[in-house]
Protein backbone atom coordinates (compact mmCIF):
# COMPACT_ATOMS: atom_id res chain seq x y z
CA UNK A 1 0.00 0.00 0.00
CA UNK A 2 1.24 3.63 -1.10
CA UNK A 3 0.59 6.57 1.21
CA UNK A 4 0.58 9.18 -0.68
CA UNK A 5 0.59 12.76 0.72
CA UNK A 6 -1.67 15.62 -1.08
CA UNK A 7 -2.31 19.13 0.38
CA UNK A 8 -4.86 19.34 2.65
CA UNK A 9 -6.29 22.55 1.14
CA UNK A 10 -4.67 25.29 -1.26
CA UNK A 11 -3.90 25.79 -4.58
CA UNK A 12 -2.25 22.49 -5.14
CA UNK A 13 -4.92 20.25 -3.50
CA UNK A 14 -7.71 20.30 -6.72
CA UNK A 15 -5.13 19.40 -9.23
CA UNK A 16 -3.07 16.90 -7.44
CA UNK A 17 -6.41 15.17 -6.92
CA UNK A 18 -7.60 15.33 -10.63
CA UNK A 19 -4.03 13.64 -11.39
CA UNK A 20 -4.61 10.91 -8.96
CA UNK A 21 -7.53 9.95 -10.49
CA UNK A 22 -6.98 10.60 -14.49
CA UNK A 23 -4.02 8.05 -13.72
CA UNK A 24 -7.33 5.52 -12.27
CA UNK A 25 -7.19 5.40 -8.22
CA UNK A 26 -10.20 6.72 -7.61
CA UNK A 27 -10.43 9.11 -4.68
CA UNK A 28 -13.18 10.57 -3.30
CA UNK A 29 -13.58 13.03 0.00
CA UNK A 30 -10.56 15.42 0.85
CA UNK A 31 -11.03 18.60 2.53
CA UNK A 32 -12.24 17.46 5.66
CA UNK A 33 -11.14 14.02 5.72
CA UNK A 34 -7.04 13.29 7.16
CA UNK A 35 -6.96 10.61 4.58
CA UNK A 36 -8.98 8.54 1.91
CA UNK A 37 -8.39 5.35 0.57
CA UNK A 38 -8.23 4.58 -3.40
CA UNK A 39 -10.87 2.71 -4.61
CA UNK A 40 -8.79 1.50 -7.31
CA UNK A 41 -4.74 1.13 -6.43
CA UNK A 42 -3.59 -0.19 -3.25
CA UNK A 43 -2.85 3.28 -2.21
CA UNK A 44 -3.73 5.51 0.82
CA UNK A 45 -4.02 9.39 0.67
CA UNK A 46 -2.78 11.63 3.71
CA UNK A 47 -4.02 15.02 3.80
CA UNK A 48 -1.56 17.45 4.93
CA UNK A 49 -0.60 21.03 5.12
CA UNK A 50 2.18 21.29 2.33
CA UNK A 51 5.06 22.48 4.66
CA UNK A 52 4.87 19.24 6.31
CA UNK A 53 5.16 17.14 3.52
CA UNK A 54 9.04 16.79 3.54
CA UNK A 55 9.29 16.05 6.93
CA UNK A 56 6.75 12.88 6.62
CA UNK A 57 7.91 11.86 3.22
CA UNK A 58 11.64 11.81 5.24
CA UNK A 59 9.96 10.23 8.31
CA UNK A 60 8.48 7.50 6.13
CA UNK A 61 5.41 8.24 7.04
CA UNK A 62 4.31 9.34 3.47
CA UNK A 63 6.04 7.82 0.49
CA UNK A 64 4.87 9.85 -1.81
CA UNK A 65 4.07 13.28 -1.53
CA UNK A 66 2.89 16.36 -4.02
CA UNK A 67 3.74 19.93 -3.30
CA UNK A 68 5.55 22.63 -4.71
CA UNK A 69 9.33 22.22 -5.65
CA UNK A 70 9.40 26.09 -3.60
CA UNK A 71 8.63 23.82 -0.51
CA UNK A 72 11.10 20.94 -1.25
CA UNK A 73 13.97 23.46 -1.67
CA UNK A 74 13.44 25.07 1.49
CA UNK A 75 12.98 21.93 4.24
CA UNK A 76 16.22 20.32 2.18
CA UNK A 77 14.40 16.74 3.79
CA UNK A 78 16.02 13.71 2.58
CA UNK A 79 13.86 12.66 -0.32
CA UNK A 80 14.02 12.62 -4.12
CA UNK A 81 11.86 14.34 -6.68
CA UNK A 82 10.51 11.72 -9.20
CA UNK A 83 8.54 13.61 -11.65
CA UNK A 84 7.89 17.53 -12.42
CA UNK A 85 3.94 17.74 -12.78
CA UNK A 86 3.69 20.99 -15.00
CA UNK A 87 0.91 22.89 -12.81
CA UNK A 88 1.00 25.42 -10.08
CA UNK A 89 4.15 27.13 -11.96
CA UNK A 90 5.59 29.93 -10.45
CA UNK A 91 8.90 31.58 -9.40
CA UNK A 92 10.51 33.05 -6.10
CA UNK A 93 11.75 36.18 -6.78
CA UNK A 94 13.33 39.33 -4.99
CA UNK A 95 11.42 42.71 -5.55
CA UNK A 96 12.42 46.04 -3.69
CA UNK A 97 10.58 49.18 -3.97
CA UNK A 98 9.66 50.54 -7.05
CA UNK A 99 11.01 53.45 -6.52
CA UNK A 100 14.55 52.45 -6.27
CA UNK A 101 17.19 52.39 -8.58
CA UNK A 102 18.25 48.68 -8.53
CA UNK A 103 21.49 48.11 -10.89
CA UNK A 104 22.07 44.78 -10.05
CA UNK A 105 22.41 42.21 -7.01
CA UNK A 106 25.24 44.08 -5.32
CA UNK A 107 22.58 46.60 -4.06
CA UNK A 108 21.36 43.71 -1.74
CA UNK A 109 24.74 43.79 -0.05
CA UNK A 110 24.14 44.34 3.96
CA UNK A 111 20.41 44.92 2.88
CA UNK A 112 17.81 43.25 5.16
CA UNK A 113 15.54 40.71 3.23
CA UNK A 114 12.12 39.80 4.33
CA UNK A 115 10.77 36.30 3.33
CA UNK A 116 9.36 32.44 3.86
CA UNK A 117 11.96 31.07 2.44
CA UNK A 118 15.15 32.05 4.34
CA UNK A 119 16.70 28.86 3.27
CA UNK A 120 16.61 29.70 -0.48
CA UNK A 121 17.26 33.04 -0.15
CA UNK A 122 20.63 32.46 2.07
CA UNK A 123 21.80 29.60 -1.02
CA UNK A 124 20.75 32.34 -3.53
CA UNK A 125 22.65 35.09 -1.22
CA UNK A 126 25.62 32.89 -1.16
CA UNK A 127 25.69 32.37 -4.81
CA UNK A 128 26.29 35.65 -5.81
CA UNK A 129 28.86 36.32 -3.19
CA UNK A 130 26.68 38.72 -0.97
CA UNK A 131 25.95 38.81 2.88
CA UNK A 132 22.57 40.43 3.72
CA UNK A 133 20.62 39.98 6.67
CA UNK A 134 17.42 37.64 6.07
CA UNK A 135 14.45 38.37 8.03
CA UNK A 136 12.00 35.13 7.99
CA UNK A 137 8.27 35.88 8.54
CA UNK A 138 5.58 33.22 7.50
CA UNK A 139 3.08 35.80 5.79
CA UNK A 140 2.39 39.02 4.38
CA UNK A 141 5.62 39.39 3.50
CA UNK A 142 4.89 41.76 0.85
CA UNK A 143 4.00 44.69 3.23
CA UNK A 144 7.62 44.27 5.55
CA UNK A 145 9.07 46.90 2.79
CA UNK A 146 6.18 49.90 3.51
CA UNK A 147 5.77 48.94 7.19
CA UNK A 148 9.70 49.29 7.49
CA UNK A 149 10.71 45.99 8.34
CA UNK A 150 13.13 44.93 5.29
CA UNK A 151 14.68 46.83 2.07
CA UNK A 152 13.79 43.89 0.28
CA UNK A 153 11.80 40.82 0.04
CA UNK A 154 11.80 37.34 -1.61
CA UNK A 155 8.47 35.52 -2.08
CA UNK A 156 6.39 33.50 -4.38
CA UNK A 157 5.26 35.27 -7.85
CA UNK A 158 2.79 34.22 -10.32
CA UNK A 159 1.18 37.33 -12.40
CA UNK A 160 3.08 39.67 -10.32
CA UNK A 161 -0.07 41.35 -9.42
CA UNK A 162 0.44 41.55 -5.58
CA UNK A 163 3.95 43.09 -6.24
CA UNK A 164 2.54 45.38 -8.24
CA UNK A 165 -0.65 46.81 -6.07
CA UNK A 166 2.30 46.91 -3.29
CA UNK A 167 4.27 49.19 -5.00
CA UNK A 168 7.51 46.60 -5.15
CA UNK A 169 8.97 45.87 -8.53
CA UNK A 170 10.35 41.74 -9.22
CA UNK A 171 14.04 41.99 -9.75
CA UNK A 172 16.02 38.80 -9.55
CA UNK A 173 14.05 35.50 -10.28
CA UNK A 174 15.62 33.10 -7.71
CA UNK A 175 13.89 29.90 -8.69
CA UNK A 176 11.33 28.84 -11.03
CA UNK A 177 8.96 26.18 -9.01
CA UNK A 178 6.31 23.54 -9.70
CA UNK A 179 4.11 21.32 -8.65
CA UNK A 180 6.63 18.13 -8.23
CA UNK A 181 6.45 13.94 -6.91
CA UNK A 182 8.46 13.42 -4.16
CA UNK A 183 9.67 10.14 -2.70
CA UNK A 184 11.21 8.51 0.23
CA UNK A 185 14.74 7.61 -0.36
CA UNK A 186 14.44 4.16 1.06
CA UNK A 187 11.28 2.14 -0.28
CA UNK A 188 10.73 -1.68 -0.17
CA UNK A 189 11.20 -3.38 -3.63
CA UNK A 190 6.77 -3.25 -3.03
CA UNK A 191 6.58 0.19 -3.16
CA UNK A 192 9.29 0.68 -6.30
CA UNK A 193 7.38 -1.89 -7.99
CA UNK A 194 3.84 0.42 -7.39
CA UNK A 195 5.45 3.99 -7.99
CA UNK A 196 6.51 2.73 -11.05
CA UNK A 197 3.50 1.76 -12.31
CA UNK A 198 1.72 4.63 -11.04
CA UNK A 199 4.75 6.67 -12.70
CA UNK A 200 4.03 5.31 -16.07
CA UNK A 201 0.72 6.70 -15.69
CA UNK A 202 1.13 10.26 -14.75
CA UNK A 203 3.68 10.72 -17.76
CA UNK A 204 0.75 9.00 -19.79
CA UNK A 205 -1.53 12.03 -18.52
CA UNK A 206 0.83 14.55 -18.87
CA UNK A 207 2.66 13.90 -22.58
CA UNK A 208 -1.50 13.61 -23.70
CA UNK A 209 -2.69 16.99 -21.70
CA UNK A 210 0.62 18.82 -23.79
CA UNK A 211 -0.49 17.38 -27.01
CA UNK A 212 -3.55 17.14 -29.05
CA UNK A 213 -4.64 15.07 -32.17
CA UNK A 214 -5.07 16.75 -35.44
CA UNK A 215 -7.45 15.72 -38.34
CA UNK A 216 -7.43 17.64 -41.52
CA UNK A 217 -8.09 17.35 -45.27
CA UNK A 218 -5.22 17.90 -47.44
CA UNK A 219 -5.42 17.83 -51.60
CA UNK A 220 -3.07 15.53 -52.70
CA UNK A 221 -0.98 18.13 -54.78
CA UNK A 222 -0.39 19.55 -51.66
CA UNK A 223 0.67 17.11 -49.17
CA UNK A 224 4.23 16.86 -49.48
CA UNK A 225 3.97 20.25 -48.00
CA UNK A 226 1.78 19.81 -45.49
CA UNK A 227 2.89 16.41 -44.17
CA UNK A 228 6.60 18.93 -43.84
CA UNK A 229 4.74 21.39 -41.34
CA UNK A 230 3.99 18.70 -39.06
CA UNK A 231 6.53 18.33 -36.45
CA UNK A 232 8.39 15.23 -35.14
CA UNK A 233 5.70 13.10 -36.87
CA UNK A 234 7.65 11.01 -39.74
CA UNK A 235 5.22 9.14 -40.64
CA UNK A 236 1.18 10.63 -40.34
CA UNK A 237 -1.62 8.35 -41.19
CA UNK A 238 -2.61 9.40 -44.39
CA UNK A 239 -5.97 8.32 -45.95
CA UNK A 240 -7.45 8.69 -49.20
CA UNK A 241 -11.01 10.75 -49.35
CA UNK A 242 -14.43 9.30 -50.75
CA UNK A 243 -13.80 12.61 -52.70
CA UNK A 244 -11.17 12.24 -55.54
CA UNK A 245 -7.70 14.24 -55.26
CA UNK A 246 -7.81 14.46 -51.58
CA UNK A 247 -6.46 12.80 -48.61
CA UNK A 248 -6.91 13.09 -44.60
CA UNK A 249 -4.24 13.25 -42.54
CA UNK A 250 -4.32 12.43 -38.77
CA UNK A 251 -1.35 13.69 -36.57
CA UNK A 252 -0.29 14.35 -32.56
CA UNK A 253 0.78 18.16 -32.24
CA UNK A 254 2.89 19.77 -28.90
CA UNK A 255 0.24 22.35 -27.59
CA UNK A 256 2.85 24.71 -26.99
CA UNK A 257 3.47 24.80 -30.98
CA UNK A 258 -0.28 24.84 -31.96
CA UNK A 259 -1.05 27.79 -33.28
CA UNK A 260 1.83 28.66 -34.92
CA UNK A 261 1.57 25.12 -37.00
CA UNK A 262 -2.27 25.54 -37.42
CA UNK A 263 -1.39 28.52 -39.71
CA UNK A 264 1.29 27.25 -41.86
CA UNK A 265 -1.51 24.29 -42.55
CA UNK A 266 -3.85 26.80 -43.39
CA UNK A 267 -1.37 28.73 -45.66
CA UNK A 268 -0.23 25.14 -47.47
CA UNK A 269 -4.13 24.48 -48.65
CA UNK A 270 -5.45 22.13 -45.34
CA UNK A 271 -9.26 22.16 -44.85
CA UNK A 272 -11.53 21.10 -42.26
CA UNK A 273 -9.11 20.94 -38.97
CA UNK A 274 -10.67 19.18 -36.69
CA UNK A 275 -8.46 19.09 -32.83
CA UNK A 276 -9.11 16.92 -30.71
CA UNK A 277 -7.63 16.08 -26.90
CA UNK A 278 -5.91 13.25 -26.11
CA UNK A 279 -7.52 11.57 -23.38
CA UNK A 280 -4.27 9.56 -22.27
CA UNK A 281 -0.68 8.93 -24.51
CA UNK A 282 1.35 6.12 -24.41
CA UNK A 283 4.96 5.80 -25.96
O1 LIG B 1 -2.07 25.62 4.03
P1 LIG B 1 -0.83 25.23 3.30
O2 LIG B 1 0.43 25.54 4.08
O3 LIG B 1 -0.92 23.80 2.81
O4 LIG B 1 -0.80 26.12 1.96
P2 LIG B 1 0.01 27.46 1.62
O5 LIG B 1 -0.82 28.62 2.00
O6 LIG B 1 1.41 27.39 2.12
O7 LIG B 1 0.16 27.33 0.05
P3 LIG B 1 -0.78 27.74 -1.18
O8 LIG B 1 -1.94 26.80 -1.26
O9 LIG B 1 -1.04 29.20 -1.21
O10 LIG B 1 0.26 27.42 -2.36
C1 LIG B 1 0.77 26.14 -2.53
C2 LIG B 1 1.84 26.17 -3.59
O11 LIG B 1 1.31 26.68 -4.81
C3 LIG B 1 3.05 27.08 -3.33
O12 LIG B 1 3.97 26.49 -2.44
C4 LIG B 1 3.60 27.25 -4.72
O13 LIG B 1 4.40 26.14 -5.05
C5 LIG B 1 2.35 27.22 -5.61
N1 LIG B 1 1.93 28.54 -6.13
C6 LIG B 1 1.74 28.83 -7.45
C7 LIG B 1 1.67 29.66 -5.44
C8 LIG B 1 1.31 30.66 -6.36
N2 LIG B 1 1.36 30.11 -7.60
C9 LIG B 1 0.98 32.00 -5.89
N3 LIG B 1 0.69 32.87 -6.69
N4 LIG B 1 1.70 29.94 -4.11
C10 LIG B 1 1.38 31.15 -3.67
N5 LIG B 1 1.05 32.21 -4.49
C11 LIG B 1 0.74 33.54 -3.80
C12 LIG B 1 2.03 34.25 -3.36
O14 LIG B 1 2.39 33.89 -2.06
C13 LIG B 1 1.67 35.73 -3.43
O15 LIG B 1 1.03 36.15 -2.25
O16 LIG B 1 0.11 34.42 -4.66
C14 LIG B 1 0.67 35.75 -4.53
C15 LIG B 1 1.38 36.14 -5.79
O17 LIG B 1 0.58 35.94 -6.89
P4 LIG B 1 0.54 37.00 -8.08
O18 LIG B 1 -0.27 36.32 -9.17
O19 LIG B 1 -0.12 38.24 -7.55
O20 LIG B 1 1.98 37.25 -8.52
ZN1 LIG C 1 2.19 26.10 3.25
Amino acid sequence: MLRIAVQKSGRLQEKSLALLNECGLGIDGGRNELKALARNFPAEILFLRDDDIPQYIEDGVADLGILGENVVLEKKKQQTVIERLGFAKCRLSIAVPKGIDYAGVEWLQGKKIATSYSRVVQDFLNRNNISAEIHEISGSVEIAPGIGLADAICDIVSTGGTLLSNGLKEVEEVIKSEAVLVANNNLSAEKELLIEKLLFRIKAVNKARNNKYILLNAPNDKLEQIIGVLPGMKSPTVMPLAMEGWSSVHSVLAEEDFWEIIHQLKANGAQGILVIPIEKMIL
